[in-house]
């Protein structure tokens, strides 16, 4: 025992080995407990080699928290900007709201990569989107507002006059010349959806040559600007239908383009159902549920037209648009909770 004790301490491994070649010994030895108290040297060898194998654990436990010091770093720290701008430039995701906890939303085609499935009872009764026409609050909170059935509420919009202005100009002048500066607010913290087209922000499209405005375009935004916001509300008003006490978000989305063109079909992620309503021209939705729900539930058909607003929970039912007819279709929609 005293020869290995005197030895030198060598590598990790050797180490091991000689403390369980120590031990081992002191068991056929029949020492005790306190037999060990009489060595002092002993003891202070055991406590150097649990002290070892404490701090071989130490990489690995590195290891497993270095993505969670990610997230922490992505999530809770706006301002530390090198990660969200990677994550944009490689096209993964685009940048929330300056208020936001997150720097960055991720696209929705990764979101579609990670989400839980769904369970499908959801959609399994459902052969058609309903159509209704003056539905009271009551029967709206029932049948539709917060169980992802879908629904065009016909005749819809009484009161408000967005019919009669927004149109491409409306917009236009809205922007670029009653609040110049807020297409750059839009730029830096609302969403822009080009689709197929070159436009990467509103103020490239709303610059457009007279040309390109007659070709092809369909796009999408939302209006994070408050100035803009309460022009907008002066053509609109909350659904009367939407369950009491529930709020309309104040972030408006618009969705504007030509006949022929439309939004790719997508899953969103945005956590609460949407309405739109369809101010101008008539827009065709085909509506699939998700695929884990292609045995139980159908895919689902409608065309709105102006007047009418849609209620669809854009979370759970896959969608894409395709404005039909001869006229520009506008449209103006927020979520609801
Ligand atoms: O109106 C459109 O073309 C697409 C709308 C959409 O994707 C949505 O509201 O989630
Ligand atoms: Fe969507």
């Amino acid at each position: 025992m005293g020869s290995l004790l005197f030895s030198s301490i060598g590598t990790m491994e050797e180490q091991e080995r000689k403390v369980q070649k120590l031990l081992e010994k002191m068991k056929q030895a029949k020492l005790s407990e306190k037999d060990l108290d009489k060595l002092p040297s002993l003891r202070r060898l055991l406590a150097l080699h649990s002290s070892a194998q404490a701090d071989a654990y130490k990489p690995s436990l590195l290891l497993c928290l270095a993505p969670l010091v990610f997230l922490a770093i992505l999530c809770y720290t706006p301002a530390w900007h090198v990660i969200p701008w990677t994550i944009v430039q490689l096209g993964l995701g685009r940048y929330e709201a300056a208020d936001s906890t997150c720097a960055v939303r991720a696209h929705p085609r990764w979101g579609e990569l990670f989400r839980p499935p769904v369970e499908c009872s959801y959609c399994a009764d459902i052969k058609a989107v309903d159509s209704v026409d003056r539905i009271s609050v009551e029967e709206f909170t029932d049948k539709y507002a917060y169980t992802s059935r879908p629904v065009v509420v016909r005749n819809a919009m009484k009161g408000w006059n967005a019919s009669k202005v927004f149109d491409f100009e409306f917009f236009r002048h809205l922007y670029l010349e009653r609040f110049p500066g807020s297409v750059d607010v839009l730029d830096e913290h609302c969403q822009f959806f080009g689709y197929q087209t070159e436009f990467r922000s509103l103020k490239e499209l709303l610059t457009m040559s007279a040309q390109r405005f007659q070709e092809m375009w369909y796009v999408g935004w939302s209006n994070c600007d408050v100035s803009v916001a309460d022009v907008l509300r002066q053509h609109y008003s909350r659904p009367t239908f939407l369950p009491l006490g529930s709020q309309s978000s104040r972030l408006d989305w618009i969705f504007m383009g030509r006949p022929g063109y439309g939004a790719n079909m997508h899953v969103d992620n945005v956590g609460r159902p949407s309405w739109q309503a369809q101010i101008r021209g008539s827009k065709m939705w085909t509506i699939e549920p998700p695929r884990e729900c292609y045995l139980t539930c159908q895919p689902l058909s409608v065309t709105v037209h102006p007047n009418d607003i849609i209620v669809l929970d854009t979370d759970t039912w896959f969608h894409k648009t395709l404005i039909v007819g001869d006229e520009i279709s506008i449209t103006i929609g927020a979520e609801y909770d």
